[in-house]
């Protein structure tokens, strides 16, 4: 008979990079206190046989994202291929300190990793496609490979990476559920963190 594969659940940690974390170019407050949770976390998923995957924000020096890029302020809202964009500053420039994961992160957990926002053009805040929806990143391909049929989510930040990643894996079919405590948020607008989680909880993932 043929063997089946046990079906399998996946941690997915968003963006733990140094750029999000506290002196980073792009830092969330708090950021580096989800660390502890994402290794806890990752180390009781590899222990039952389930598996870990890690996003990067990983971007050309000149993208579009940028507001230097840009010509224009921080936190301006424009267009970027075609879709709605607040512009940041220059943050998880492939190669340098910013982006790479934070120092305390246990790597070796790590099954797989998934580069985003890798094309100048066009941002990508989820771990699954680019924002214009058009291009993949492999991970939901990845993932049924592995059979994966639930997923959980952390990461940085809540109200923009972490909540197109679940709204991405609700919709891919995924059983998705995001641990708020895994989480942190850029909050431009006090309490964008929490609306995001409530968004989510509407379209069916949950929050835990
Ligand atoms: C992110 C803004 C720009 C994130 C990435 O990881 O949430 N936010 N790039
Ligand atoms: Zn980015």
């Amino acid at each position: 008979m043929a063997q089946k594969v046990k079906p399998r659940k996946a941690l997915i940690l968003v963006d733990i990079q140094n750029d999000f974390c506290p002196g980073g170019a792009l830092a969330v407050d708090c950021g580096d206190e989800i660390v502890a949770v994402a290794n806890r976390l990752a180390y009781q998923f590899v222990g039952s046989g389930d598996i870990v995957v890690a996003t990067r924000d990983q971007h050309p020096a000149n993208h579009g994202s940028f507001a230097s890029s840009a010509g224009v302020k921080v936190g301006d809202i424009g267009q970027l291929g075609g879709v709605s964009q607040v512009f940041w500053p220059d943050h998880c420039v492939e190669g340098s300190p910013g982006a790479g994961f934070h120092p305390d992160l246990r790597l070796e957990l790590i099954d797989q990793e998934f580069a985003k926002g890798t094309d100048k053009a066009i941002d990508s805040y989820s771990g699954f496609y680019d924002n214009d929806h058009q291009t993949s990143t492999g991970l939901a391909e990845y993932l049924r490979e592995q059979d994966v049929k639930a997923v959980t989510i952390i990461g940085l930040a809540t109200d923009y990476c972490v909540a197109a990643t679940a709204r991405d894996a609700q919709a891919e079919g995924f059983d998705t559920t995001v641990v708020a405590e895994g989480c942190r948020a850029v909050d431009i607008n006090p309490g964008d963190g929490e609306r995001a989680l409530a968004e989510l909880r509407k379209i069916g993932v949950k929050v835990v």
